[in-house]
């Protein structure tokens, strides 16, 4: 990895009950703590063909005539959240979100078929072009951090702006965390029942027998197992557990795009060759004014690979919220994004 001279500068701050209560820098602090914006309909929607038999939901919201901007989802395979919408201001930008292949209303629902990273990056162009969109920000969580990376570094003229949350860089060690031993002592309870899907005799691999079970064609082993895998997922997102949001994330057509997609891609390395690639194609993109939000409580998504993409993007704006865990809906976590999508205006 690279060394630069800058100094890497950040920002921690904490939320207790949705009022910012301090902060490391002498930095007037916001006077406004921000929320999600009103709920709201697209103005456009459609579907685009993008080959290998995948058809991709899209949409747009807010101002036609506004700054672009492309939400891009996490997972891989997490689609289909119309609470997305709500991080832009819908007067001011012209915001687009498109369901990766396989994901949300996208469809064949939940195919693995021409189903790669390099494959969505190559969507989104085709999307970037089909709407005559000549370059816009690009905003995205957890695999979407990933993604978005991907796409900047591919296409680095494009981008204008990154806002990255949860970074996610998709190593060995970021999915052994999560899928094998880690998260686990954190969440013993959510664990036991994560794991009570796989024989004892399988589960020195959880993520391969996963994905066995996933791809069975026994709809009930495909079912449970995709059920177990992405409730997992919600019951360790939120810094305060929520029995009914991880009942949300075992709903069985999100449970088995989600589970079927992820496995997938975390079996396939996530398609790069290097697990390092993104932190070492950051020289392609770290002329692009960027800002980091990451909770310091993130279980799903370990502080630690935000650091290192900070360390080496010092030009970075890196945004810690001292008291949030992996989800965008985690208060703190909002209130930083959408300072981020207000400042991005400003410029
Ligand atoms: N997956 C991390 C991720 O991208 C390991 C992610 N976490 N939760 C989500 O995505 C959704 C809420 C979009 C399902």
């Amino acid at each position: 990895m690279h060394r630069y001279d800058r100094k890497l500068t950040l920002i921690e701050r904490h939320y207790n009950a949705g009022k910012i209560v301090s902060s490391t820098t002498k930095q007037p602090m916001s006077i406004t703590h921000h929320t999600l914006f009103a709920p709201l309909e697209p103005f456009d929607y459609g579907y685009l063909d993008v080959g290998d038999g995948h058809s991709i939901y899209y949409e747009q919201c807010g101002n036609p005539n506004g700054k672009v901007a492309l939400f891009v989802h996490g997972g891989p395979g997490g689609g289909g959240d119309i609470a997305a919408r709500r991080f832009f201001n819908p007067s001011h930008y012209r915001l687009v979100l498109f369901d990766q292949r396989g994901a949300g209303r996208s469809t064949p629902r939940a195919s693995l078929e021409g189903n790669t990273t390099w494959h969505l990056v190559e969507d989104m162009e085709l999307l970037r072009n089909k709407l005559n969109i000549k370059e816009w920000l690009v905003f995205g969580g957890s695999w979407g951090s990933t993604l978005s990376l991907a796409y900047a570094q591919t296409y680095p003229e494009v981008v204008t702006e990154l806002i990255l949350r949860g970074i996610f860089l998709l190593r060995e060690q970021e999915i052994h965390w999560f899928y094998q031993s880690g998260a686990s002592e954190l969440y013993p309870d959510q664990w036991e029942l994560f794991i009570e899907q796989i024989p004892v005799n399988e589960r020195h691999d959880l993520l391969s027998a996963y994905y066995r079970r996933l791809i069975s064609d026994d709809a009930k082993v495909k079912l449970a197992a995709a059920k177990a895998w992405s409730m997992w997922e919600g019951a360790t997102s939120f810094l305060h557990f929520d029995p009914n949001r991880t009942k949300q994330f075992g709903a069985p057509d999100f449970a088995i795009a989600l589970a079927r997609i992820e496995t997938h891609y975390f079996i396939n390395h996530g398609f790069f060759v290097d697990e390092n690639q993104l932190l070492k194609g950051i020289g392609l993109i770290r002329h692009i004014p960027a800002v980091i939000v990451q909770g310091r409580y993130d279980v799903v998504c370990p502080m630690r690979s935000a650091w290192e993409l900070a360390k080496c993007w010092p030009e970075a704006d890196f945004r810690i919220v001292g008291d949030a865990g992996h989800s965008a809906y985690e208060p703190g976590i909002t209130h930083e994004l959408i300072s981020a999508t207000e400042s991005f205006l400003k410029q």
